[in-house]
């Protein structure tokens, strides 16, 4: 948002206050504060104009500028009613040498998971991806997940989910079914770089907000299921505010992801380029990388498919 666009916003903010204060406030023209009141309107922004003056309503919508509004993490973001994908969009974005850029769309109608698998994304869903480019080597992205990970947990437990971490990239709800868990949220990270340095990464996250788990895969489950619905600005802002501290100390995120992983302790079998890895789940790296005991040996895993087993 542009400078005095912003200062209007921020007048605004303590209106009631008419058009000829803001103008003298902030030193331009009434037809220019008209002009920016109506382009906030148009961005989504409730403004109502009363006898005393302009007043500012509900800013709870799901556009661009409102998402941006009032987020403290310093990310832009870049809202589409319907993409293909929020990744597809997010790369295009890297490539052409963005940063700190979140995309985000109401509707995906091609989203992706994991090996090109799809990814429902129907209205009401959170569909996001960042544009980064942190200082790391590639090695280290998995420690991006993570920290997605835990930042959509913690955020879906203050509204009141019983959200755990399945490695490598699933937010799930605890469930009485064959496997254990509800799938909340997934996540797809993907990267460009060189041996020793990444170029860009991009942090696709797909959280199932206000979304009936009929209209997804069997085995998803919703936040609204869980807790009844959200307001998906507030939590998607909530969302970027934890990402973005988590990337910043990705050391105590790994923390925080052991306390909140349903996976440690746990017999599991990886898929690793392949072949299977039968074991216990006993540790996750600096990396994000799963550290399994298979009993006659211990094994570091940084990316596959896991699943839960019974105990032996
Ligand atoms: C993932 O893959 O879990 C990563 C999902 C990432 C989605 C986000 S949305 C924003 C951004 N833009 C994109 O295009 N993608 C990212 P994976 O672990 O491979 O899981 C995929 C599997 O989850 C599918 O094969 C289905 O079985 C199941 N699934 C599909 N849609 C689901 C949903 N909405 N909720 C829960 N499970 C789902």
């Amino acid at each position: 948002m542009n400078e005095t666009r912003q200062a209007v916003l921020e007048s605004l903010e303590v209106g009631p206050i008419t058009g000829p204060d803001i103008a003298a406030e902030i030193g331009i023209s009434r037809a220019a504060v008209w002009k920016h009141v109506e382009a906030l309107r148009e961005a989504g922004f409730e403004i109502d104009g009363t006898g005393s003056g302009y007043v500012l309503g509900d800013v709870s919508g799901y556009t661009g500028p409102l998402i941006e509004y009032g987020l403290s993490a310093p990310f832009s973001i870049e809202y589409h009613d319907t993409l293909s994908s929020t990744n597809e969009r997010a790369r295009e974005l890297a490539t052409a040498g963005a940063e700190d850029v979140v995309v985000v769309a109401g509707v995906q109608t091609g989203g992706r998971g994991r090996l090109d698998r799809k990814w429902s994304s129907p209205e009401g869903g959170i569909w996001l991806s960042t544009v980064e480019r942190p200082s790391i080597p590639p090695a280290r992205a998995p420690a991006h997940t993570i920290a997605a990970a835990v930042a959509t947990t913690n955020v879906a437990r203050e509204v009141g989910v019983d959200a755990r971490i399945k490695w490598p990239n699933d937010v799930v709800v605890p469930a009485d079914t064959d496997v254990g868990y509800a799938k909340l949220a997934g996540i797809l990270t993907e990267m460009e770089g060189q041996t020793d340095r990444i170029e860009w990464l991009v942090c696709g996250i797909g959280i199932n907000a206000n979304v009936d788990p009929s209209s997804l895969p069997e085995g998803a489950t919703s936040i609204r299921a869980n807790a009844g619905a959200i307001d998906r600005r507030t939590f998607l802002q909530r969302v970027l505010e934890r990402y973005d501290d988590a990337r910043r100390d990705l050391s105590g995120t790994i923390e925080e992801w052991r306390d909140r992983t349903m996976t440690l302790d746990r017999r599991v079998r990886v898929i690793r380029s392949g072949e299977p890895v039968v074991g216990t789940a006993v540790d996750v790296t600096e990396y994000g990388g799963l550290v399994v005991d298979t009993g006659t040996d211990r094994v570091v895993i940084s990316a596959g498919d896991c699943e839960h087993l019974r105990p032996a």
